[in-house]
């Protein structure tokens, strides 16, 4: 079973930010898909188990971006 969780990320602008974000959030455990919606900054990851919020929001800070909700 798979679970999708949308993130919104702020200070995204480009392709190039939205593969590093894609790439720290695809390092997780257990996460099979991320999609990201540069005007939105929408980020929908795909797991197949519920992750952990701030393991998140560590692996968007760590691309050098801000979880934001
Ligand atoms: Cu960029």
């Amino acid at each position: 079973m798979s679970s999708q969780t949308v993130y919104t990320v702020s200070g995204m602008t480009c392709g190039h930010c939205a593969a590093s974000v894609t790439e720290e959030i695809t390092a997780l455990g257990g996460v099979s898909d991320v999609r990201v919606d540069l005007t939105s900054g929408a980020v929908t990851v795909t797991s197949t188990a519920a992750l952990d919020r701030s393991a998140v929001a560590a692996a968007v800070t760590e691309a050098g971006y801000e979880l934001a909700s």
